[in-house]
């Protein structure tokens, strides 16, 4: 065992410098926690397996701390110095550390980050986002709903006309937002650059049609950055600004890419797109992170919007737990995760404008949804709001949390009450060009279901009552309870 690693009760680990984690923890062979957990603190700070001759006192004084143990849970409690991450705020290098090797040992049959704290003094040091949901809303002029949003589908094979034709179905039936499928990208089929053009199009006719801007989410990824940033000019160059967005592949692109696109385009709404998190966020794998710990780290690289899950109610595996969370991790000046609190703000507790930001806030979110669209417009007149919105020096901006995956206008109603507010970007392909009346009666119907649900009506009142998009509204419910995409769904064990 590296006792040296082990330094159970140390209160150091809360003055501000450290980084806190809380990993689950099983090793092989017997070995206990404190000897597990000292291997996992060394092999992801300053150390290796075997103590070494070499080291200094400076060395070893930036050696990470097992401060708690909690052998119930099988928990172990380690703070990093955040010395030692790379200077310039590099999320990658943080994960490099904390997420790295120590899921390769050996010696550890499960480690799964479960939580992290970032102190207040360690945000200052990184992007967080620039370009947020609330500048998307501003250009939309849309404050009273979720931005409803649309996938194309089929997810890929289609020529960038009939790409772009479905856009326009989309929009021109209501719909604020589309994006690429995370796979689209420069196919021969559908060229990335006669798609670009197509959507500039068919937005101009869906805008002139209904008198409403849109925004359209364009998958950047790239086999390499200048090909990335060469996609990204091309949008530029192709759309007005505000009108689009640049999704990246965040998993299988990499943080680097996500922090080129922050740092490159600080005037665009960046949408992290979290393909292949599953393989180790899920609750059967017993060695990665939360989706919680990803969408905070989302959040500290700069996301505008994230993808966190449909809390179990849509096609995805999720829960409340993780889900909604993650959602609170993304969006909120304050948030609890499973095992710390998190403040969003670079500034003390003590600070009278904070204490009245979150108190706001925490009434907004409390009151629930159908007052948020009054008092965020109250809140925009509130001058503790231009502390949040203006001076981010004081708060890292918000990221939108992203809700999709198996969402259709029956499952609306049950997603604003699970998720208890409707700051969020939600996006629906299956549930819209599905619909047996096409994708535009789709879109239809997800505006009447939330204009339901805003009522306080019930889907069958709101389809019956003469107002909005009966029709459309009812062949839903008939459609989407039979395909049984309803929110309970059993899990298999
Ligand atoms: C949804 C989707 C999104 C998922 C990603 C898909 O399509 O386009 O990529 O939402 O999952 O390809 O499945 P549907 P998550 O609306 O047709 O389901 O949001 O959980 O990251
Ligand atoms: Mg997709
Ligand atoms: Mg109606």
């Amino acid at each position: 065992m590296q006792k040296e690693y082990i330094q159970l009760g140390n209160k150091e680990v809360y003055n501000g410098q450290y980084m806190l984690c809380a990993f689950y923890v099983e090793s092989y062979g017997g070995k206990t926690l404190e000897e597990a957990s000292s291997n996992i603190a060394a092999e992801s700070s300053n150390g290796s397996n075997l103590k070494v001759g070499t080291g200094t006192p400076f060395s070893a004084s930036m050696g990470a701390i097992v401060y708690e143990i909690d052998h119930m849970t099988s928990t172990v409690y380690i703070a990093y110095p955040w010395r030692i991450f790379d200077r310039g705020g590099s999320v990658q290098n943080i994960l490099t550390f904390i997420a790295g090797n120590v899921f390769g040992m050996s010696s550890v049959k499960a480690c799964k980050l479960l939580d992290v704290q970032f102190p207040a003094e360690m945000l200052t040091q990184y992007d967080g986002p620039s370009y947020t949901l609330d500048d998307m809303r501003k250009y939309l002029d849309v404050y009273d709903s979720p931005i409803l949003g649309s996938i194309i589908k089929p997810k890929i094979g289609l020529t960038s006309n009939q790409y772009a034709e479905l856009c326009y179905d989309f929009w021109a039936g209501g719909g604020h937002f589309v994006k690429n499928d995370e796979p689209q990208a420069d196919q021969d089929f559908a060229p990335f650059d006669t798609m670009v053009k197509a959507v500039r199009i068919a937005m101009d006719r869906a805008e002139d049609v209904t008198g409403h801007k849109k925004v359209h989410s364009f998958n950047v990824s790239a086999a390499d950055f200048d090909t990335m940033i060469e996609r990204a000019d091309l949008i530029q160059r192709t759309m007005r600004p505000g009108s689009y967005a640049f999704l990246i592949d965040g998993i299988t692109s990499g943080w680097t890419a996500v922090q080129t696109l922050r740092r490159r385009y600080p005037e665009v709404f960046l949408h992290f797109h979290r393909a292949g998190h599953g393989a180790f966020t899920r609750k059967e794998s017993p060695f990665g992170f939360t989706v919680p710990v990803m969408t905070k780290f989302a959040r500290l690289a700069g996301a505008s919007g994230i993808h966190t899950g449909t809390a179990g109610i849509g096609k995805m595996d999720g829960s409340p737990e993780e889900d909604v969370v993650a959602a609170m991790h993304a969006s909120r000046v304050g948030s609890q995760g499973s095992h710390f609190k998190q403040v969003w703000s670079t500034v003390s507790w003590s600070d009278s404008d904070v204490e009245t930001i979150l108190r706001s806030e925490r009434h907004i979110w409390e009151s629930g949804a159908r007052e948020l669209s009054i008092a965020r417009r109250e809140l925009s007149q509130m001058d503790d709001y231009s502390i949040t919105h203006k001076a981010d020096w004081r708060m890292m901006n918000k990221t939108a949390p992203i809700i999709s995956g198996g969402v259709n206008p029956v499952l609306i109603p049950k997603l604003l009450d699970t998720f208890g507010t409707i700051d969020f970007i939600t996006t629906m392909g299956g549930g819209t060009h599905s619909h047996p009346m096409g994708t535009t009666a789709g879109t239809q119907a997800v505006l009447e279901s939330f204009r339901a649900w805003q009522n306080g009506q019930t889907l069958e009142e709101a389809s019956h009552d003469g107002q909005g998009y009966d029709v459309e509204l009812q062949r839903a419910v008939d459609f989407y309870n039979k395909k049984g995409t309803q929110a309970t769904k059993v899990k298999q064990n």
